[in-house]
């Protein structure tokens, strides 16, 4: 269980219900944990693998029916309170009703059409801080609206129209792995996607050595945003560096492509598009290796992967910041700790930390020290072990096959 400053949601592990069999007439409290991500970073828009794991931070939704067929969106965490009609196709506000409307807006261009409700978000997700609040929102969301709607749709399905909601209604660029590991993560488990075919493996984070270890993650307070244009950027120079690729080798997509044919490519494209996808492509190598370490139990190899991995996002993809490049270097001077890498996005966010369980907690403290010295800013620290997916509350009402049955 993770330990942190905050105040902690009770449970994030329980039993899940499937949507199909809610009865309508109650209130439906669906919960969606947020991630973290232990290697393959902004390989999910290019076909490539990512080996995310969900960690007990929580978006609650909470819907009930209402008489009047409005729907009502309102958050504990939030002023805004929104009122639509069934009619309604308005565009984004720019404000965190986007999340929640865009979810509604992908059941409606599917023709499941709920009957109004009161949805009310709240939860305990640090905003900005690259463990995606919004996904978690999102999954949230879907969840509730499909239960009231008693609609059945497979994990995939819920994960792809979440990431839809967002691509199409907050016209935010993300690829597919926040949503889906926040769907489908297993307890104990880190989660392997393959963000092109969308099969996963969930891989036991408990096998050898690794039984040893936790993950220490680090929010360095510097303020993440998906939305904002360097993503953007980032995504269009690889896209860039890909698409000389599938021209000259034939290859689907980088998930394809080996290094030697990115040199072969590198006088066709700009020196950025190359350091681009030099990143994606070594990042979807170190997962596939990542997923060996982890069946051999061998955090030392896995830890390597991890700075590997940092140092290509800082040099090659340039997504890090000062602060981040601070709290890797002296993570990895602390007694414990295996390995450690900016996770998620980038341009702040969160480090992730692969420590000995014996130093988590003394290792969370020193570098919380080191940092507010450096930066004369407190960093929060979070220890945790890997949680489930999304699930359904109310146990109580009728439910007669889980969701985990299906995974
Ligand atoms: C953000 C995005 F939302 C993800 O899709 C992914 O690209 C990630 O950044 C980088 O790996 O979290």
């Amino acid at each position: 269980m993770m330990t942190t400053e905050k105040n902690f949601l009770e449970s994030t592990a329980g039993p899940s219900s499937h949507p199909a069999n809610l009865a309508s007439r109650h209130a439906i409290s669906c919960i969606a944990p947020a991630r973290v991500n232990l290697l393959g970073e902004h390989t999910d828009y290019t076909g490539g693998l990512v080996l995310p794991m969900a960690i007990p931070f929580a978006t609650h939704a909470t819907i009930s029916p209402r008489t009047d067929g409005l729907y009502h969106f309102t958050s504990s965490l939030f002023p805004e309170a929104l009122t639509l009609d069934r009619s309604d196709r308005s565009p984004a506000r720019r404000n965190w009703t986007d999340y929640p409307v865009g979810v509604l807006r992908q059941l409606q261009q599917r023709g499941i059409v709920p009957p109004g409700f009161d949805l009310h978000l709240t939860g305990n997700v640090p905003f900005g801080a690259g463990v995606s609040s919004s996904a978690s929102v999102e999954v949230a969301t879907a969840m509730a609206l499909l239960a009231l709607a008693n609609v059945e749709l497979s994990l995939e399905d819920i994960a792809v129209l979440a990431r839809r909601a967002e691509n199409e209604y907050v016209h935010s660029p993300c690829g597919i792995m926040d949503q889906f590991v926040i769907t489908a993560a297993k307890a104990g488990h880190a989660l392997l996607l393959d963000t092109r075919a969308l099969t996963y493996e969930h891989l036991p984070m408990n096998k050898g050595n690794l039984a040893q270890t936790q993950i220490v993650v680090c929010n360095s307070m510097v303020k993440h945003s998906v939305a904002t244009g360097e993503y953007g950027i980032r995504r269009r120079e690889s896209e860039e560096g890909q698409a000389v690729l599938v021209k000259k080798f034939g290859v689907r997509d980088l998930g394809d492509t080996t290094l030697a044919q990115l040199e072969a490519a590198q006088s066709e494209m700009s020196p950025a598009a190359f350091r681009r996808c030099r990143h994606i492509i070594s990042d979807n190598a170190r997962v596939r290796e990542a997923r060996l370490a982890m069946f051999a139990g061998d955090p030392i190899a896995f830890g390597k992967l991890m700075l590997a991995g940092h140092a290509s996002e800082r040099d090659d993809f340039e997504c890090s910041c000062a602060e981040v490049d601070f709290l890797v270097e002296t993570a990895t001077a602390l007694p414990g700790c295996f390995g450690a890498r900016l996770t998620g996005g980038g341009f702040g966010g969160c480090t992730v930390n692969l420590v000995a369980r014996t130093h988590s907690e003394a290792f969370a403290s020193a570098l919380k020290v080191a940092y507010k010295q450096r930066f004369n800013i407190a960093a929060e620290t979070y220890v945790c072990d890997a949680v489930d997916g999304a699930y359904i509350r109310n146990t109580h009402l009728h439910s007669t096959s889980s969701m985990r049955d299906r995974v």
